[in-house]
């Protein structure tokens, strides 16, 4: 691996890191359902239960109801993978 490509994944795993700790509401590393619910309250978003959910099923790989960091950053790796391919 080349040594700008090294920064460039460390530099997002710090955004996505960041980004976590937003909807992580009640800090204690993991997202689970109150967490998308408290947060999308506080930012006076609409929130819709099932989609909520839905969102949860999505990024849960190992079934436990709630979505800790590693889950979201293979989940992201894989997506950027998937789009290098592309172009
Ligand atoms: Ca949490
Ligand atoms: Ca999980």
């Amino acid at each position: 691996m080349q040594c700008d490509n090294l920064v460039l994944l460390v530099r997002r795993d710090d955004i996505l890191q960041k980004c976590f700790a937003i909807f992580d509401e009640d800090k204690d590393g993991l997202i689970s359902e109150q967490d998308l619910i408290n947060v999308t309250n506080q930012k006076g978003l609409q929130n819709d239960t099932p989609d909520i959910h839905r969102m949860i099923l999505e990024h849960d790989s190992n079934g436990d109801g709630k979505i800790d960091f590693q889950e979201v950053s293979i989940e992201c790796r894989l997506r950027h993978t998937a789009l290098a391919r592309k172009s």
